[in-house]
């Protein structure tokens, strides 16, 4: 409706316009086309000045007006180190092109009053005048050096070449139609390789090499998850793009560059200000007190939702609104229990299953880690259980053993195994049973044998790592008694299993 209304004064116009030339031939000819023109060049001259008052007047006030809502102005000065220096060069620039702005309007519209056509003068005509060209090829010349030198400067200061000494974080966005991926190096500070032949759609869309020991503790963020990073800490942000062109903007942190697929981009910035000073800041200013939802008046202040955000700044597609992230900014100690509660991709995703290169070989430290304070607590919960309900048999999903034999591949079992060996002198009276499980590939016979060779195993490296043999038992069930189908490899790795189960406390 308000297309159809703004079409409708346009059209209206062009009409009004059309008669109005058609109305002037008409008094051109009834007066004598000489004078009419004079007259018309007249009010045409004095009109051009009329708008150039208004128009600078409208531009210089408009700019005032709405200072505050540009950045580097009024409460959004810059959120990162290095914008400081940005928003200082835009001022420099603005100010060299702001003299030749006015300059050349004003200019512009004098020449066209002062000599318009009047009486019989005649237009000054020169070829060449050297002054002149020299004047305006030097001025400019002498500004243009000054501001591409100074821009190359802060460019530089704003790229240092960061060497292994320069600690930093370092994370990598990844673009596409229409979200970002954004990556963590997780607790060893590295960010894992990627490969693109690895890329797989359902588990692994980034292309992540799990080979590679520094991505297993890599954290890959969930779609709508706030990127969190810390304040005064030097960040390197690893761009690129899957598919088309995509450009990675925190406008509030003077951070621009393109994500380019197939040529990693980077940028390096300091955050200086946490989401709450900035709101803090922006608290100050009238125009961030009003409501922040305008039909719920008592509801929040403007200032009080602000975030920042992360938006796309490359027309990317017809989804490309929905490429905008909030970031948030906090302390370090805040940020680092965060990252600490994050879960690794490769240990939600990838761990246990056909694509894990790892299963069975290795063990990671946060797995260590997590898993000892899993099974302390799993024991403590059993023992101080005053119910009577709770299950007495916990899985030890870290023991694990060479394929097809009994012996144990004790080089990762020996963190869960020692593990037991603490449980067992915290809690005295306790006294379990090891029990082995096999799934129902083979011969039954030969599988119970297995599962019971298996138990003695675990508890022989128990007995000698110093716990009284006669508090354990250890027992094989063969493939008797399976958790779930072993009509799948998952089944079937389920079914696998050593158990610990706790026949007094
Ligand atoms: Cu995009």
């Amino acid at each position: 409706m308000t297309y159809l209304v703004a079409f409708g004064i346009i059209f209206l116009l062009a009409v009004i316009v059309i008669q109005i030339g058609k109305l002037s031939e008409l008094a051109a000819k009834i007066r004598g086309e000489e004078v009419v023109e004079r007259a018309s060049n007249d009010t045409q001259g004095k009109a051009l000045m009329v708008f150039m008052v208004v128009f600078l007047v409208g531009c210089v006030t408009s700019a005032i007006y709405y200072k505050n809502d540009m950045l580097g102005y009024g409460p959004l000065t810059s959120a990162s180190a290095h914008g400081f220096e940005l928003d200082h060069i835009f001022n420099v620039t603005l100010f060299f092109t702001g003299i030749v702005f006015i300059l050349t309007h004003i200019v512009l519209f004098w020449f066209a009053y002062k000599y318009r056509s009047l009486d019989k003068r005649k237009a000054l005509f020169f070829a060449h005048d050297s002054k002149l060209e020299m004047i305006w090829t030097i001025v400019p010349a002498i500004v243009m050096t000054y501001l591409v030198s100074t821009g190359l400067i802060a460019w530089n200061n704003i790229f240092p070449t960061l060497t292994a000494e320069d600690k930093h974080i370092e994370i990598e966005a990844t673009g596409y139609q229409f979200a970002w991926d954004i990556r963590y190096p997780g607790a060893d500070g590295k960010l894992g390789n990627k490969d693109f032949r690895l890329i797989d759609p359902a588990t692994n869309s980034l292309g992540i090499d799990w080979k590679d020991e520094a991505s297993v503790d890599d954290i890959i963020l969930g779609g709508s998850d706030k990127i969190v990073l810390p304040k005064d800490s030097l960040i390197k942000v690893r761009i690129t793009a899957k598919d088309v062109l995509h450009n990675f903007y925190l406008p509030h942190f003077r951070v621009k560059m393109d994500a380019v697929p197939g040529l990693p981009t980077s940028f390096i910035f300091t955050p200086v200000m946490t989401t709450k000073e900035f709101r803090d800041q922006l608290s100050k200013y009238p125009e961030w007190q009003i409501p922040s939802d305008p039909n719920d008046p008592e509801g929040p202040k403007k200032w009080e939702t602000f975030e920042f955000e992360l938006a796309c700044a490359e027309l990317c597609g017809k989804g490309h609104y929905s490429m905008r992230r909030l970031v948030e900014i906090v302390t370090r100690d805040e940020f680092n229990t965060w990252l600490a509660a994050q879960k690794p991709y490769y240990a939600s995703n990838i761990r246990g299953t056909e694509k894990d290169p790892w299963d069975g070989k290795k063990l990671f430290p946060y797995e260590i880690k997590a898993r000892g304070f899993e099974l302390r607590s799993a024991v403590a919960r059993y023992v101080d259980d005053t119910t009577g309900s709770m299950s007495n048999i916990i899985n030890l999903d870290h023991i694990f053993y060479k394929t097809g034999v009994s012996d144990l591949n004790s080089e990762i079992s020996k963190h869960e195994l020692d593990n037991l060996v603490t449980l067992m002198g915290r809690f005295p009276r306790l006294r379990v049973e090891l029990a082995g499980h096999t799934d129902n590939v083979g011969d039954a016979a030969a599988n119970l044998l297995l599962s019971n060779a298996r138990a003695d195993k675990v508890k022989t490296y128990l007995v000698e790592k110093g716990v009284a043999s006669a508090r354990m038992i250890a027992k094989g069930y063969g493939q008797d008694a399976p958790l779930e189908s072993n009509d799948t490899p998952a089944g079937r790795r389920k079914n696998r299993r050593t158990e610990l189960k706790i026949l007094s406390k």
